[in-house]
């Protein structure tokens, strides 16, 4: 399996990260890897995992989610083995390592009509720091009509952490922890919006603070398969948070603990990892 680009990152590309908050790399990974990574996102949805959900689905396409996929199936581990994406990170982090904190596949059918509410990345998530990013990897062509992600360009440097909201319902999450979400589709106007029209094997890179969402797939024709993977860098610590989505079994480190244990590896420089995916563990 080869990558299609050179693995060092341009400056200017970490540059576009930093100010913008997102950034496009394209023709990163080959058809080889998009050909696997779709077999192995079927053998996903068809055994889906302990906190796999489903969105919508009466009759109008599927918003299909899942996570830790690496832990079943190693595929999504052989890409943090073997593919440039972990090396990417780092570069685009400015960190010497970088962990990986979790894969989600975003699954919409054909006809989904269920949108990505805005919302940002890192109060859901169980990690603090500065040095962190997310890699979405289309699987399929994406267009604003079958639910490209869209983006508040510089909304990471807001200074505001917003609350987590309900995927089913667009709701915020009542916590104390962090401030009301803007309603940005109420004034988009006010906003500096952009989006990317994306092939397979062209990778997204964001900021886990800047503002994201996606509308639905309103294609008849084509699903809209996106596999995204979180990154923590040095800075990076684990965060126990009061809502949203947990890790998948209790990774054994607390609150403020540096990164590496078992369930959040290492995977820039490569290190090795327990081979989960060969035995399945009970989880609660
Ligand atoms: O694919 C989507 O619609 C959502 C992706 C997303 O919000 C994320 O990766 O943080």
């Amino acid at each position: 399996m080869s990558s299609t680009t050179a693995c060092r990152v341009a400056e200017d590309d970490i540059v576009r990260f930093e100010t913008d908050g997102v950034v496009c790399l394209r023709n990163v990974l080959d058809e080889g890897w998009i050909e696997q990574l779709r077999a192995a996102l079927e053998e996903v949805l068809a055994a889906p995992g302990p906190q796999a959900k489903t969105y919508g689905g009466d009759g109008t396409g599927r918003f299909g989610y899942d996570t830790f996929m690496w832990t079943r199936n190693e595929v999504f581990w052989r890409l943090q083995a073997e593919s440039p994406i972990p090396r990417i990170t780092a570069g685009i982090m400015r960190s010497s390592v970088s962990h990986l904190m979790a894969d989600i596949a975003f699954v919409k059918e054909p006809n989904t009509p269920n949108t990505t509410p805005w919302h940002q990345d890192q109060p859901y998530g169980w990690y603090d720091g500065r040095q962190v990013c997310s890699v979405w990897l289309p699987l399929d062509r994406v267009t604003l009509a079958s639910g490209a992600l869209e983006y508040v360009v510089g909304s990471h440097l807001s200074g505001h952490w917003y609350r987590p909201v309900d995927f089913a319902d667009g709701k915020d999450q009542d916590t104390d922890e962090f401030v009301p979400m803007p309603d940005i589709d109420g004034e988009r106007q006010k906003y500096n919006i952009i989006h990317f029209d994306m092939e397979p094997g062209d990778l997204l890179i964001h900021d886990l603070l800047v503002l994201h969402g996606s509308p639905g797939n309103s294609m008849a024709d084509r699903r809209r398969r996106a596999i995204a993977f979180r990154y923590a860098g040095d800075d990076a610590r684990y965060a126990v948070r009061k809502v949203g989505p947990k890790p998948i079994w209790d990774p054994g480190i607390g609150h403020g603990e540096r990164f590496g244990c078992e369930l959040f590896p290492q995977v820039w420089p490569h290190a090795r990892v327990p081979r989960f995916w060969e035995r399945p563990r009970v989880t609660a």
